[in-house]
């Protein structure tokens, strides 16, 4: 059987005795294709250390080999803090005004990319396909390409991919175009972001189509195709029928009565548009009033990347519009927006998504949203809730029969609310069913195998050695 590395930049190694994948975001998604390969997981450890070792720590869970690596706090300002969320992340979600670059968080990307790229070249044996995630690792295959690895290596982007002249601002742009070309496959979230990438690499490398998503760069020769990330469907709906019987979930439904609830459930990240929503339902409350008292909103959003002053910010922000909506709008008995930063367990979102009549999901600018894929599949086939889609989110491709809105404009987000509190059963059912379908489709498991077959094509490639 043949080996599948996995490099994410945070790795949670399950307890010790634990033979499963450890819960939550990747390691789900991955948790089948684990099963048709032996796996290493390779990435940070997600802790800070004064002088980390260069060798990383290996733990065996079952039939997968966990591989981490500390950093040092300079390493994770300057790499993780500094270029990946500062730079990277509000460029490639169109947000230049939020941008910081320095030199010297650029020159600490490179630097912790390439330590990475040492301490796993020593693990990699011939016959293991290297799959590499996130904005984090751009210049992996670059490094590791120089150490004479010539195994199979693709990249997963889980964000956007901007066009030529957003992307292009940032300083760093042209090197990080010929590092992610570096990559045998680029798998992007959707056919946009496909065009986006291909088209700069041509205006800016001058890159050689040749056709099915190749194209030649610099004498390299590299794919770029688009496979949208999926969900767990069935364990997702499977956890929303449950659910009733959790406390969490019991006491919500019992506190709204006969209110109907809208949901949104984000971590806390100027990309997903938190206040912007809150604003929408104070918009949709001004328009109608009738509706004051019978709707709640909760918003659930933990914090994130707190070290991170424009998060801070954004968080004081969201304070604030909160503070002023149910200070103007509350009334004693009632509170228009709950709003909760606490992370809840699957079982318990599932529930709340289950209980709410809108999934209001507006991010401004998002690689796929699988919050959108989880609360249509949390609904109940024969009264399923209306989700209510950012046209921005990558998900809004699958899900056409959202009610797509422009996030930027609170008016049509509010009308939209109206539209999905009132609609109908008949069309609410006639709308989810076609979605849940095509998610049941096109699960995390299809995303999986279609990425990993397609990077399995690469093994026959012929590779230059390294130039001395
Ligand atoms: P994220 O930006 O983190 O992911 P998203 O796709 O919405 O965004 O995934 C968030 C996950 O966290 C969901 O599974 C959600 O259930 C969970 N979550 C959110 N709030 C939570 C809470 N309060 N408690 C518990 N869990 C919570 C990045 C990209 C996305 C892309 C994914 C996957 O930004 O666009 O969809 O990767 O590729």
């Amino acid at each position: 059987m043949s080996r599948l590395i996995i490099v994410s930049n945070r790795v949670a190694v399950p307890e010790s005795g634990s033979k499963a994948v450890a819960a939550g975001g990747l390691a789900v998604a991955l948790k089948e294709a684990f099963t048709a390969y032996k796996g290493l997981w390779f990435g940070w450890s997600g802790k800070i250390t004064d002088t980390p070792s260069s060798e990383p720590v290996i733990a065996d869970r079952g039939r997968v080999q966990y591989a981490v690596m500390d950093l040092s706090p300079q390493d994770h300002r300057e790499y993780y803090s500094g270029f990946a969320n500062r730079a990277l992340w509000p460029i490639m979600h169109y947000r230049l005004g939020l941008a910081a670059f320095s030199r010297a968080d650029y020159a600490g990307y490179q630097r912790v990319n390439r330590i990475f790229a040492q301490a796993l070249a020593g693990l990699i044996e011939p016959g293991d396909l290297i799959w590499v995630h996130d904005y984090h690792l751009i210049p992996l295959a670059s490094e590791l390409r120089g150490l004479g690895v010539s195994n199979p290596i693709g990249y997963f982007h889980h964000i956007p991919w901007p066009s030529g002249e957003v992307f292009n601002t940032l300083p760093a742009s042209t090197e990080l175009l010929r590092a992610v070309s570096d990559y045998d496959l680029i798998g992007l979230q959707t056919d946009s972001d496909v065009h986006n990438l291909s088209r700069n690499l041509v205006d800016e490398l001058r890159a050689i189509p040749l056709g099915g998503g190749s194209l030649m760069v610099d004498g390299r020769r590299t794919r770029i195709r688009s496979f949208p990330i999926g969900i767990d469907v069935d364990g997702f709906r499977q956890a929303a029928e449950r659910a009733g019987m959790n406390r969490t979930v019991r006491d919500t439904v019992a506190g709204l009565r006969t209110r109907k609830l809208l949901i949104g459930v984000d971590r806390l990240d100027y990309s997903k548009g938190v206040p912007e929503r809150m604003e929408a339902v104070e918009r949709f409350f001004a328009s109608n009033p009738d509706q004051r008292g019978n709707v709640v909103f909760l918003q659930i959003a933990p914090k994130s990347r707190t070290e991170v002053p424009e998060y801070e910010q954004l968080s004081r922000d969201v304070n604030e519009v909160l503070g002023n909506i149910n200070g103007s709008l509350g009334e004693p008995s009632w509170t228009p927006i709950q709003y909760v930063t606490k992370a809840y367990p699957r079982a318990v979102l599932a529930g709340l998504y289950r209980a709410a009549r809108v999934g209001v999901v507006t991010p401004m600018r998002d690689g796929m949203n699988l919050v959108a894929k989880e609360y249509v599949a949390a609904q109940s086939e024969d009264d399923p809730g209306v989700l209510v889609l950012s046209k921005f989110a990558g998900a809004a491709r699958q899900l056409p029969e959202a009610l797509l809105v422009n996030p930027y404009d609170r008016f049509e987000v509010a009308e939209a609310i109206r539209a999905a509190l009132y609609m109908p059963k008949a069309e609410r059912v006639e709308r989810w069913k076609p979605m849940f379908e095509r998610m049941t489709r096109e699960d995390v498991d299809w995303w999986a195998r279609s990425y990993l077959g397609e990077l399995e094509g690469f093994r026959t490639v012929e590779r230059e050695p390294p130039a001395e």
